[in-house]
């Protein structure tokens, strides 16, 4: 299809599907479970639920139209040697990154709560980036993998928005992509946050993007 007009604020944006990726952002059992990360930072994983089936909606609108689908996974080598100390250290979680936990070593890749969700399993041919931060970008081959496909546009979402979504859409901006990101395809532990970081994308007459919903985004692609 050529190009599509979403709604969304701060004003609609016309992309071309051809040259959007949808980036699916660490959909994995360690945040979404319990279990895992996320909860040993004590935080409430039921409250992720909500953006697993509008996700589910746009992937199979994008799988549909031929869309670049890419899924990311926050994670470290089983040696850590990629885990910055700073990072293991901080806080005083229940359990730290790579303690033996109920999903196996936490944070750890390979390990069963590094796995993306049964519900939201990437497709053979969809692309995974294994990101050791927050953002997609750092320290990965995501930005040669969207100028090698002449990707213009990225649909961002997943968990959690003011973590990983937030510094991927920052970093993306910075290198010139216009991200767009589904509303109720993103979560966080705290709706509070979630709800103002979504603010803060759109501000400023759109400062680092775009905000909308999975069903304006279909209906766009429809
Ligand atoms: C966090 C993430 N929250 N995927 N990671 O530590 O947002």
């Amino acid at each position: 299809m050529s190009a599509a007009l979403i709604d969304a604020e701060p004003g609609p944006i016309a992309i071309d599907p051809a040259r959007t990726a949808l980036i699916v952002i660490d959909m994995q059992r360690d945040f979404m479970e319990p279990g895992g990360f996320g909860e040993t930072l004590g935080n409430d994983v039921s409250l992720l639920r909500s953006a697993v089936e509008p996700i589910k909606a746009l992937l199979a609108g994008a799988r549909e139209l031929g869309m670049l689908v890419i899924h990311t996974r926050e994670g470290h080598r089983p040696d850590m040697a990629d885990a910055p100390p700073a990072k293991v250290a901080r806080g005083a979680p229940s359990m730290r990154i790579g303690d033996v936990g109920p999903m196996g070593r936490i944070l750890i890749r390979g390990e069963p709560g590094h796995e993306i969700i049964p519900e939201l399993a990437p497709v053979p041919g969809e692309l995974i980036v294994d990101k050791p931060g927050k953002g997609a970008f750092y320290a990965t081959d995501l930005q040669l993998v969207l100028v090698n496909r002449a990707i213009d546009t990225l649909i961002v979402c997943g968990v959690t928005t003011e973590v990983c979504v937030h510094t991927t859409v920052r970093e993306g901006n910075d290198r010139g992509f216009r991200c767009v990101v589904p509303a109720d395809c993103c979560a966080s532990y705290f709706p509070e946050f979630h709800e103002t970081a979504l603010r803060m994308v759109c501000a400023q007459g759109g400062i680092f993007g775009w905000v909308s919903d999975s069903g304006r985004i279909l209906s766009a692609l429809s």
